[in-house]
């Protein structure tokens, strides 16, 4: 029996606030699961029992502390690896290790472990552990063990063989939906916390978690919506200052909010890449002092109107050179020489958004080499699509819906050939059909439908159809639910 005020007893009261037309949604959009309800939001996940190696990174991590050997936290600079830095700090530090994070700067850097970047740092005795990446930083991973260090990868990234000779690897790809819907950050917490189960309910580590797995774009499904729910029931009393204010700026973080609501209050204001607030993200998390993270938002608030404005120009300017050939797949290929540095993947969403079909956005980096960022909307594996072809490419990887690519050669023409070619042969649909959940007569009270949110990714908001009519639920910034008659998915 669950206890009134613990997270499990007020979990069960969000599956009882069901509405029966709630209910109908969810059977019509699970059709096999025994039990539609658990399908949308199940009890606590047995992460031990789906996520690989966690054996080893809890002898790892035991060894470690008898050698006095420190952590070397490496992750990258978005949403998901800062969120996921933040978490592996946090418990490692109150744990008693030394962790030094280690992020490079993309705008700036070449990306990935390598061995240049863990010289100096990563010391023989010390432990190598990644958040979001590292499955496929061979070359790294080799050194660091050469070196005589420990090697345990954190990912949620596609598995393409050859793997890193890590001492493990938490990917949980190999499994399937749902831990392998899990944003990178979150790998991280299910594998610590099943290792330190008494951290599992820290307000600050899931309001991290729930900050990268909505940054990360990742389907709200199964896993990912119990850990959202966790995060919903959260005190904010007990965050540091900076989390706290990210908090303040979650709309309607209690009640009915989208991915994307989030997404552009928060992640976009953050930004990426040059001029973004993603450098002093980490600072910010953990900071408790109020004045100055107050100062920093405005200023990120402000850098991150600057860049809106560098978007709609570069967003306009693409219009005119979509690819025509392209858009024959129903994709959207774009080649510009010009992009700055960190905003190729946000022209990438911003296109695949507004013209709800996949999207390629190919750039010239500072040497004149072709570096590609995609998006992918309905049933299309962008990380799929490119791995398939990834002996054309000097890296490739990413998830489902965005992945990135980098091609050693200046040769748009030829590049451009290749992907067309691939677009035709791989089996696979750009352009998904819009969602419809019930066919009713007259149109409900939408508020009825708000028991089911957050919607985003994976669990798109409801759509009913009145005879030839389809009705998408919307959300208002404050929360409050209406009917828009539209073809859009809702994503
Ligand atoms: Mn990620």
């Amino acid at each position: 029996m669950a206890l009134p005020g613990t997270l499990e007893f007020e979990r069960v009261i969000k599956r009882t606030k069901l509405t029966p037309l709630a209910v109908e949604v969810l059977k019509s959009r699970f059709p096999d699961a025994p039990d539609p309800v658990k399908r949308w939001l199940p009890s606590k996940p047995r992460w031990e029992r789906v996520l690989p190696d966690l054996d080893v990174l809890s002898h790892e991590l035991k060894a470690l502390k008898k050698r006095r050997g420190k952590i070397v936290l490496y992750g990258h600079d978005d949403m998901d690896g800062i969120t996921g830095l933040f978490i592996g700090l946090k418990i490692l530090r109150n744990e008693g290790y030394t962790v030094v994070p280690l992020i490079p700067r993309r705008e700036i850097e070449t990306y990935g472990i390598r061995p240049g970047r863990l010289q100096g740092v990563l010391e023989p005795g010390d432990l190598l552990l990644t958040v979001d990446y590292g499955c496929s930083a061979v070359e790294g991973v080799a050194w660091a063990r050469r070196n005589g260090s420990s090697v345990i990868i954190t990912d949620h990234h596609m598995l393409n063989p050859p793997l890193p000779d890590a001492n493990g690897i938490i990917d949980p790809q190999p499994s399937g939906p749902p831990a392998a819907d899990l944003a990178g950050c979150a790998v991280l917490y299910a594998a610590l916390t099943s290792i330190l189960p008494r951290y599992e309910n820290d307000p600050q580590l899931l309001a991290a978690t729930a900050l990268g797995t909505i940054s990360d774009r990742v389907p709200l499904s199964e896993w990912n919506r119990y850990l959202l729910h966790c995060f919903s029931l959260i005190r904010t009393d007990h965050l540091t200052e900076g989390l706290k204010l990210l908090m303040e700026e979650w709309p309607c973080r209690e009640g009915n909010w989208t991915g994307s609501m989030v997404r552009s209050h928060i992640t976009s204001t953050i930004g990426k890449g040059y001029n973004s607030g993603i450098s002093n993200m980490l600072d910010f998390m953990f900071s408790y002092d109020r004045r100055w993270c107050k100062a920093l938002w405005k200023q990120m608030v402000k850098s991150s109107e600057e860049r809106g404005q560098l978007l709609s120009e570069l967003v306009g300017r693409s219009m005119n050179l979509k690819d025509p050939e392209a858009d024959a797949f129903g994709m959207i290929m774009v080649f510009m020489d010009d992009i700055p540095p960190g905003m190729g993947g946000t022209l990438a969403s911003r296109l695949c958004r507004i013209h709800r079909r996949g999207t390629i956005v190919v750039t010239r980096r500072e040497d004149g080499m072709l570096v590609g960022d995609t998006r992918s909307v309905g049933d299309w594996n962008m990380a799929g699509f490119l791995v398939s072809m990834r002996d054309a490419f000097s890296s490739a990887g990413g998830h489902y819906r965005a992945a990135g690519f980098s091609y050693e050669s200046p040769d748009w023409h030829a590049l451009r050939e290749l992907l067309l070619s691939h677009m035709a042969e791989y089996p696979t649909c750009p352009v998904p059909p819009p969602h419809i959940d019930l066919f009713v007569d007259e149109l409900p009270d939408p508020r009825v439908f708000t028991c089911l949110a957050p919607f985003g990714p994976g669990f798109l908001p409801v759509a009913l159809k009145i005879g030839s009519m389809r009705y998408l639920l919307q959300l208002q910034q404050n929360g409050q639910p209406s009917w828009c008659i539209t073809e859009d998915s809702g994503e």
